[in-house]
């Protein structure tokens, strides 16, 4: 009955949105208690940072939870005007490629550093899907401080994903491409089975600093790699890639890509990878990519261009890689907080299958395997399954974990989550989204720790939620309390982008170690002034530089001559405050298309090409004091 009765509001919400009505009934799950629990007075501070992906806008968002207040926008694999992020000297190598500047990308997933299955939140990873990267920002400063691109990849969607002591950060390509030298790339699309590759990049993280290194590809099937987890606790070692298009098809128009019955989940014992590593079992490839570290001591991003990278064949080593069929086209695959489950998540399956890490290991040991895959094992899928979650609605996507024995599943057909238990299986409650969920959350989910108190919804699609904005909306995320039984849903709040993956975790963890500025003795950017005694202008051949200070309330210099149309002119800005929160901003009028925000304690540049001649004026554009508006000068510009 309950189930015909789910069938029906799914069908409901999908008739509703054919005819573009207003569904009835969206408000009904609210109840009266539900304001007081997202309350948080002026004055206080919320319980949760809520780090969000911005998909295709690039950037993360820094939400506060429970109230669902924005805390920050924080550009990543974006330009960011309100702050000069890529637009300034110094930020621009961070979005440097083996293929130059590329201001832009797709980041769906988020990533928060644990140590012993647990958040640590020192740093956010993010993913870039177009181009693939993966960058890590700092949770002192929220800044983007390195970016690694990665080779051999295409659609970096299977990432960041992170072993339990952030090891390691795990990308798998989605899209499997030729790799090698050009004539090798330069194939027809129709040889795909023969000439495309897919790979899985381990990239090292260094404990004390948090700086990455590509440590080594695991060469995989041309599948599609979807998303991935580590296996935590007791599968500590092991990480689990969900994949589709395991058909190997070049073009998946109709129903290539779903033909067969079962895809795979990819289990990667990364522990033995890495003993063979060290062994000398990778073999050299070149390529080409790039690695962009933000120097703390200079403020100033520094792009390296590397040439190499070890692959492991695994089809030589037998004991690398193993897959577990899996209903098909797996998208989300999640590991449980002990570390003994492994779910899997068939968009158009109609069950969820839930895999036993323990009976892995078994039926590995005993070789009990279907078949083999390119030399590489099938596990039986009986062998390895502890139990199916029957009729848990339509579409599931992704699952996160309270930590009480209870997993959460989004279900983007039938736009609802729904809960059950772990151990028998069982569903025990479901709520409807508004509408259409991708993916969910609940802080600590994906660690051994989570805080099951509240869960997030973060909306694929949000029609009548808001007051209309034109034909886009602002993508809906919505907040549920989960510390009973049942499932509440308390809040509805707007996000930044198209949001795929977010994390939260306790803001006691961060929020005392927060950098306030920077102090000026330790600012050793080269063109850093101490005092507003340095301020000055030096040219040098056609380079102009122009060390500028401010302090509230004036900029020194603020009138400069002698500049000439075609000469290149760097304002090389220091902020000289030392005080919390208090930047200065900088807009040239002729320059008009950067803009420098400078921190405390930093230095920025900002570069310009005067093409005419006039008197341009400069001002603050931080509103930073009683006399901010004061904050301004000129320069000339003469003929060359
Ligand atoms: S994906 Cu977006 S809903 Cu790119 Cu993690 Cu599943
Ligand atoms: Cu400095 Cu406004």
């Amino acid at each position: 009955m309950k189930t015909r009765m789910w069938l029906l509001a799914g069908a409901a919400i999908a008739m509703a949105f054919a005819y573009g009505c207003k569904p009835k009934g969206a408000q009904s799950t609210i109840s009266g208690d539900a304001a007081s629990k997202v309350y948080v007075p002026p004055g206080q501070y919320d319980e949760f940072y809520n780090i969000i992906s911005g998909g295709f806008n690039g950037q993360m968002s820094v939400v506060g939870l429970p109230s669902g207040r924005v805390f920050k926008i924080l550009p990543v694999f974006s330009v960011h005007p309100e702050n000069g992020y890529g637009f300034s000297e110094e930020t621009k190598p961070m979005l440097n490629t083996a293929n130059g500047f590329v201001p832009w990308d797709d980041l769906h997933h988020i990533a928060i550093s644990t140590t012993n299955a647990e958040h640590d939140a020192r740093w956010a990873f993010g993913n870039a899907n177009n181009t693939p990267r993966i960058a890590r920002v700092d949770l002192t400063t929220f800044k983007t401080v390195e970016i690694i691109e990665i080779p051999n990849s295409a659609g970096n969607h299977s990432s960041p994903f992170i072993t339990e002591n952030t090891e390691y950060v795990v990308a798998g390509t989605r899209f499997s491409v030729p790799t090698g030298t050009d004539e090798n790339r330069d194939v027809p699309i129709s040889t795909y089975k023969e000439n495309f590759k897919g790979h899985i990049s381990f990239i090292s993280v260094d404990p004390q600093t948090g700086e990455m290194d590509l440590s080594f590809q695991i060469e995989a099937p041309p599948f599609n790699f979807d998303l991935a987890r580590a296996g935590k606790k007791k599968s500590h070692g092991w990480f689990f890639f969900s994949t589709y298009n395991t058909e190997m098809a070049h073009t998946l128009l109709e129903v290539n890509a779903s033909q067969k019955d079962k895809d795979y989940i990819m289990a990667v014992n990364w522990k033995k990878a890495e003993e063979y590593i060290k062994q000398g079992k990778g073999k050299k490839q070149s390529v080409k990519y790039a690695h962009n570290v933000w120097d703390e001591h200079t403020h100033t991003g520094v792009s390296t261009i590397k040439n190499e990278v070890l692959v492991l064949d695994p089809k030589e080593m037998k004991d690398i890689v193993y897959f577990i069929p899996c209903p098909k086209s797996p998208h989300g695959t999640d590991t449980d907080p002990t570390g003994e489950y492994i779910i899997g998540s068939g968009k158009l399956a109609a069950i969820i299958p839930v895999f036993s890490f323990t009976k892995m290991l078994n039926a590995i040991e005993n070789e009990d395997f279907e078949g083999t895959l390119q030399g590489m094992p099938v596990l039986k899928y009986e062998s390895v399954l502890h139990g199916e979650v029957q009729k848990p609605g339509l579409g599931p996507l992704h699952t996160e974990f309270d930590g009480k024995g209870f997993a959460y599943t989004s279900m983007f057909v039938s736009s609802e989550i729904v809960k059950w238990n772990i151990e028998t299986l069982e569903v025990v409650d479901r709520v409807p989204t508004f509408y259409s969920v991708g993916h969910l959350m609940i802080p600590g989910g994906p660690t051994g720790k989570p805080h099951g108190k509240y869960m997030v919804a973060y909306n694929k699609i949000t029609k009548d939620r808001y007051l209309p904005t034109g034909p886009e909306l602002a993508h809906s995320a919505q907040l549920y309390d989960i510390s009973g039984e049942k499932m509440q849903l308390i809040l509805d709040f707007p996000t930044i982008g198209e949001p795929h993956y977010a994390e939260a975790f306790p803001a006691s963890l961060i929020m005392d170690k927060q950098v306030k500025f920077y102090k000026m003795e330790e600012n050793n950017h080269p063109r850093a002034l101490k005092g507003i005694n340095d301020a000055r202008v030096e040219r040098d051949g056609n380079k102009v530089h122009i060390y500028l200070t401010s302090i509230r309330s004036n900029f020194r210099p603020d009138n400069i001559e002698g500049v000439r149309v075609g000469d290149e002119v760097y304002f090389h800005m220091t902020n000289l405050e030392q005080d919390w929160d208090v930047p200065h901003g900088l807009a040239v009028k002729g320059a008009n298309t950067a803009e420098l925000l400078v921190m405390p304690g930093e230095t920025a540049t900002l570069k310009w090409v005067p093409d005419r001649v006039g008197i341009f004026p400069f001002y603050c554009t931080d509103f930073c004091s009683a006399l901010h508006q004061e904050m301004q000068g000129y320069i000339r510009v003469s003929p060359a």
